[in-house]
């Protein structure tokens, strides 16, 4: 069955029939259900050509969907055999769990968008019972360093979906681009969403291209992202990076900047990687500024949490600054720390009033944390234990583990060697929840996410090439009950359901890193 990412029980009674799905099969749909069957019928659909009418009232048989409260919202149940495939989720986001296994149990080509001659359909008889072990099965996706298309993230958001992944973390603004339509501040669009050149990694001896890039979404192509990725259960996470990682913001609006220091009339939006100097000033009118824009954000994105950044801002212009000095004194703080720690606490009130809560990268620690701020943990573990220590949610996504753009393996041919390499098995052997925590503050691990930087993603096919087959590893990692011990874990067996993974990647035309090497 080569189910990925595995369930919690698997069952196949010897010498059962299977279930075949055919032009006759229908859909009976509990109340609550219908989003989900609508979804899955038309999934089914396009693969089989099948209509998958409504059951009448009273048929038993067929696919069945069906909720029950007995189980927790994200926790299922499928139960297939000759007459009858029952799903029943805890609530709606179970259910289409139970719909994408009950397709990878349909075989590969139920991936295809149109019916291939003389397919069958078939599913092996089984019972299984399932359950995600983190709430947050996350993944980055950094639509800054390279724009991607609103087609691309729409059919991201559906791997996701398809490997029972819920929380997209969409890193929309950063030094190199800003890419929200915000209706206030049309330089924000007009200008920073847009850059000279990139740098391009010293390939074919360059190290940057004569290439202009940029890109936005604009407030209705987010609203459709989010409504896309809501009826598959995943929900998307806005980041605006502050007070750092904001010169493209500050080309738009000098006066964000360090005026004092640095003439931000002049500067256009980054065309390097690496993190810029070029940081907000922590004036009152900036903090209003990020408040006017966050107002757009969060009328657009309805997701509890909002992601501040917060990660590498560089001190040196606010030490250099006479304004940033007085602010220090005026706010009776010690130093820059301490300065950057009072713009993350404003915005953690400032969410906390609106009903939404903070989280940043572990660099809010620094200084002191605020208040009702959870972490993504990305320098290693420890910002996450000290956080889940002190009672903050924690998102563990250290780099040394999850970073997808870091190579994946140590030979020439990879496109461009960045980082440490990080095997397919590296991933799956990644564990979540580090040793060190006792069981009240591993509760504060919420969840996991791997990140996914592009600035040598230059467009979908090398996200393609750099996310698979490891994002498969990953989201076991995120769901399954695996070993805690990373040694313990079954790399073999993975390996081969692999196997079997590979041609639904093949059908979904994803276009991974063979595991035998490079693409050509
Ligand atoms: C660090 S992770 C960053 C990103 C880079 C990434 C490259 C984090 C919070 N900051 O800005 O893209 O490394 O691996």
């Amino acid at each position: 069955m080569d189910l990925i990412p595995a369930p919690l029980h698997v069952h196949a009674p010897a010498d059962a029939a299977p279930f075949e799905l055919h032009a006759g099969t229908r859909i009976a749909v509990a109340p609550g259900a219908e989003g989900v069957a609508r979804r899955l019928r038309a999934e089914l659909s396009a693969a089989t050509g099948f209509d998958l009418d409504p059951a009448p009232a009273g048929q038993d048989g067929g696919l069945v969907l069906a909720l029950d409260d007995a189980l927790a919202a994200e926790e299922y149940r499928l139960s297939a055999g000759p007459d009858a495939v029952r799903l029943t989720g805890g609530a709606a986001a179970g259910l289409s769990y139970a719909a994408q296994t009950l397709r990878q149990l349909l075989g590969p080509a139920v991936y295809r968008t149109a019916p291939l001659p003389g397919a069958r359909w078939t599913v092996p008889a089984v019972e299984i019972h399932d359950a995600p072990r983190f709430g947050w099965r996350g993944a980055l996706l950094d639509v800054s360093r390279h724009f991607m298309p609103k087609a691309g993230v729409l059919r991201f958001i559906d791997q996701l979906a398809a490997h029972k992944l819920n929380v997209l973390h969409f890193h929309l603004t950063d030094d190199q681009g800003w890419r929200i339509e915000v209706k206030r501040y049309p330089e924000l669009t007009g200008t920073a969403a847009w850059r000279e050149r990139s740098m391009v990694g010293f390939r074919a001896g360059k190290r940057h291209d004569d290439q202009p890039h940029g890109g936005y979404y604009t407030q209705d192509d987010l609203r459709e992202i989010v409504a896309y990725a809501a009826a598959r259960h995943v929900t998307v996470v806005p980041e605006v990076d502050l007070p750092g990682h904001n010169q493209a913001a500050i080309a738009a609006y000098p006066e964000l900047g360090n005026t004092d220091v640095v003439d931000t009339a002049a500067l256009g939006t980054w065309t390097d990687w690496g993190v810029s100097e070029n940081i907000l000033n922590a004036s009152e009118t900036t903090l209003r500024f990020y408040e006017h824009v966050l107002e757009e954000v969060l009328e657009i994105f309805p997701s509890t949490f909002v992601h501040l950044g917060g990660d590498e801002c560089p001190k040196d212009q606010w030490k250099a600054s006479p304004a940033a000095q007085a602010r220090i004194a005026e706010l009776g703080l010690s130093d820059e720390f301490e300065l950057q720690s009072h713009v993350i606490r404003h915005f953690d009130g400032w969410l906390a009033e609106r009903g939404r809560r903070l989280i940043g990268w572990d660099e809010i620690l620094e200084g002191g944390l605020a208040p009702g701020a959870a972490v993504s943990s990305w320098r290693g573990y420890e910002g996450g234990i000290a956080a889940a220590q002190a009672g903050h949610d924690v998102v563990m996504c250290p780099e040394q583990h999850v970073y997808l753009d870091h190579r994946q393996d140590g030979g020439e041919d990879e496109p461009i060697p960045v980082g440490w390499v990080r095997s397919l098995e590296d991933v799956y052997r990644f564990e979540p929840v580090p040793p060190q925590l006792d069981e009240r503050a591993a509760r504060h691990v919420i969840g996991t996410q791997a990140n996914i930087w592009t600035e040598f993603m230059f467009d979908g096919r090398d996200v393609d090439y750099k996310v698979f087959p490891r994002l498969a590893a990953f989201a076991e990692v995120a769901w399954s009950d695996l070993p805690r011990d990373p040694e313990a874990r079954d790399w073999a067996g993975f390996e081969a359901r692999m196997a079997g993974h590979y041609p639904r990647l093949d059908a979904l035309g994803i276009e991974y890193r063979r595991p035998e090497g490079p693409r050509p």
